[in-house]
């Protein structure tokens, strides 16, 4: 991104044309970066809680006065037992130094609970750590020559804007674009083909797709020999999974499933752009793994343009232990919360299973009252009057609201940073361009300062921003070079597998690996399928994917964003409308066993029967009733990855 700054304003960023993978494109939310820099609610001051928890009511206070008061706070739990304090972060920034690097090294320093980060990508992540050994996938730039192209569980005009590029470039060429997505998303508008199957039944499509595969001889029977391993178990599993029956439960047409076999099988070179909508459902593991295995069957990565990409983060060279100094430690180690959990867990009293109750919490780069599963609980810990809460914020946020003290951050714009990326494989340098707005500081500055009058006397405490920034990728970036050219391209093949070479003990990729045996079907927890009873009282699936012009719940307070976006919706096809008798436009009611949500209803064929859909992350405190969908998703985790299944939730909607 390119900053023009005058008179030490920034008056307008832009994209890179030089870079590759983004070819000078931002998407629209980053393209209003100053605006949100400037915003006129930017939190400039530190501020301490004046009122009850949650009403937002704050006043000024100093930053030495709000770093004596934290101070105070933590070295009287930690005197008891610092497991009671608890870190809270994910992915307000995904810079290495301002995400987890001095923060890391204090909490771990001071012998913190850790975190379980698994709120986005673990379903998916764990899926290709046991598949192709690491989360590694094709090079983006390489859709544009691709023939086909599965576009499944991505609504990538949206949310990956970068890789939509290049997929329209290989339409241009003639490449069939399908698209595998409950709903009718502006992606799948733009495919030729959209397979709107129920949500949580892509590990059964990817079943009926190996039958087809198996019934019509379309293996590639030399690759699967020499760089895979397990074929037979997985062979074996798949010959139950006849079409008819796939498409049963996928909720779609038998033919579906044969055409689209059919086209993977015969159209070169086949890519699959798969992404993590589709893996936050109970057996969102299991369907990754069966998805990845499909590129192997056919031989697709023989091709550059052929293969796989859900995130190729595993092959950025970082150095965690540099970063995070996980040494510093005490043993044993302190125990592990899930992000993804926190509701109950803020909940949870002392015992010996558990721990000591969670008794300060620190949150930065996180929004969780907003973002995290089943709100309600979410929302009553943060309530808890005995709970100390520190939030690191560049907004009033709604979880913000519930802090005791409010510490401003900087932005993009105002620190230094180095990125690495699940999207493409480049390395890349932030440099400030504008000095912090007000008395804001960068998250890597609290900590040292919170380090210091903890007492920390390790070096690596006084490590500036630049120092970490060269320690992210060690020797493997030349840092100097990094900083002068802003980017740097991981050296890579083209084609990473075309010869087996998987990151894996042996180079193949297991189809039953050790512990996880051969991946099955995993139901949903919430369907008409597996759960009966609880679908005669609550029939529709909600699924709550993110809106175009928000980045989870960030922008979303962005005055230009948010007017496009205009406000919290939820489409229901006309079919089951007219079922509840709802007239477009009305506020409705959705609800579970778990709460209730308000919000207007769209009545559109975006929806397909049965399913409904809440673009977000709204900010709760927008909301008709201050909810957002979180309010009526589950705590429940994923098959493998310990990660939440936002899109396993059914609900019923009514006029008020
Ligand atoms: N504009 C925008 N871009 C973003 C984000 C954002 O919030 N806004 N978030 C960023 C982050 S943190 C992430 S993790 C990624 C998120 O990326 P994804 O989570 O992949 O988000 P989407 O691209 O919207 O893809 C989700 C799509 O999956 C569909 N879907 C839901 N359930 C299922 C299912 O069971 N099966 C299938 N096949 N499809 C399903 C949804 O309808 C939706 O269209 O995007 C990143 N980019
Ligand atoms: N229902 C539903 N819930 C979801 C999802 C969904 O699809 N549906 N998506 C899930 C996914 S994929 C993810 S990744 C999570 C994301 O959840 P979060 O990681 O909480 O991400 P955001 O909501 O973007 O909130 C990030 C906050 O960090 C702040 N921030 C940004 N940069 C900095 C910085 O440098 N310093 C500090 N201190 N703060 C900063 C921003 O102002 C913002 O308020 O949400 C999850 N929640
Ligand atoms: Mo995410």
């Amino acid at each position: 991104m390119l900053v023009s700054v005058e008179d030490g304003v920034a008056v307008r960023v832009q994209g890179d044309p030089d870079h590759p993978p983004t070819h000078g494109a931002l998407c629209t939310k980053v393209a209003r970066y100053t605006e949100r820099t400037y915003h006129p609610d930017r939190l400039l001051h530190p501020l301490r809680r004046v009122g009850p928890k949650g009403s937002g009511q704050f006043a000024k206070i100093g930053w030495n006065e709000a770093l004596a008061q934290i101070t105070a706070r933590l070295r009287d739990i930690a005197a008891r037992d610092p497991q009671a304090i608890l870190p809270y972060s994910y992915a307000g920034t995904m810079g290495r130094v301002q995400g987890d690097s001095m923060s890391a090294r204090f909490f771990h320093r001071l012998g913190a609970s850790l975190l379980d980060r698994t709120i986005c990508a673990s379903a998916g992540g764990a899926a290709l750590n046991a598949t192709y050994g690491s989360r590694v996938g094709m090079h983006v730039e390489h859709y544009r020559d691709s023939k086909l192209i599965l576009i499944w569980g991505s609504n990538s005009i949206a949310s990956n804007l970068h890789f939509w590029s290049f997929a329209q470039a290989a339409k241009r060429n003639g490449a069939k674009l399908v698209c595998i997505d409950p709903r009718r998303t502006e992606t799948a508008d733009k495919c030729h083909q959209h397979i709107a199957l129920l949500p949580g039944t892509d590990g059964a499509l990817a079943l009926g797709l190996i039958h087809q595969l198996i019934e019509h001889d379309w293996l590639d029977l030399d690759y699967i020999e020499r760089y895979t391993d397990d074929w037979p178990r997985l062979r074996e599993r798949a010959g139950a999974w006849t079409a008819e029956r796939t498409a049963a439960v996928c909720g779609i047409g038998a033919d579906e499933v044969r055409g689209l076999a059919r086209d993977y099988a015969t159209i070169r070179p086949a890519a699959i752009r798969l992404n993590y909508g589709m893996q936050r459902v109970h057996g969102g593991g299991s369907a990754v793994r069966l998805i990845a295995a499909l590129p192997c069957l056919i031989g697709a990565w023989r091709d550059p343009a052929g293969g796989l990409l859900l995130s190729s983060s595993g092959f950025a060279p970082i150095e965690h232990a540099a970063l995070e100094r996980p040494d510093l430690m005490p043993t044993p180690r302190p125990r592990v919360i899930n992000m993804s959990t926190i509701g109950d867990d803020l909940l949870r009293p002392s015992s010996a299973d558990f721990g000591p109750r969670i008794e300060a919490l620190i949150v930065y780069n996180s929004n969780p009252v907003a973002v995290a599963p089943q709100s309600t609980k979410v929302a009553a810990g943060f309530a808890r009057e005995d709970l100390f809460t520190v939030v690191l914020e560049q907004f009033q946020t709604d979880s913000a609201d519930y802090a005791d003290i409010v510490l401003p951050a900087t932005t993009q714009l105002e620190h230094f940073d180095v990125h690495s990326s699940y999207g493409h494989t480049y390395v890349l340098v932030n440099e400030p361009a504008i000095a912090p707005l007000g008395e804001t500081r960068p998250n890597t500055a609290v900590f040292r300062e919170l380090a210091a009058r903890m007492g920390f006397t390790e070096p690596c405490f006084r490590d500036d921003d630049v120092t970490i920034g060269a320690q992210a990728f060690g020797s493997h970036v030349e840092f100097p070079r990094l900083r002068r050219e802003g980017w740097v391209r991981l050296a890579l093949p083209q084609a990473p597998f075309a010869a087996g070479g998987f990151p894996t003990p042996n180079g193949r990729a297991p189809f039953a690996p050790a512990g996880l045996g051969v991946a099955d079907f995993v139901a949903p927890y919430e369907s008409r399928q597996s759960a009966p009873e609880l679908a005669q009282r609550y029939p529709l699936a909600m699924i709550s994917p993110p809106a175009r012009h928000f980045l989870n719940s960030t922008f979303v307070n962005v005055r230009s964003l948010r007017s496009i976006e205009g406000e919290p919706l939820l489409e229901i096809h006309p079919q089951d409308a007219e079922a509840r008798g709802l007239r477009d436009g009305v506020i409705v009611r959705t609800f579970n066993d778990r709460g209730e949500y308000r919000c207007r209803v769209s009545i559109t064929d975006r929806a397909r029967p049965g399913v409904v859909v809440g673009l977000g992350v709204w900010w709760r405190k927008f909301g008709v009733a201050g909810t957002n969908t979180n309010e009526l998703t589950s705590q429940r985790l994923t098959d493998i990855g310990r990660a939440p299944t936002f899109y396993d939730c059914l609900v019923e909607v009514a006029a008020l």
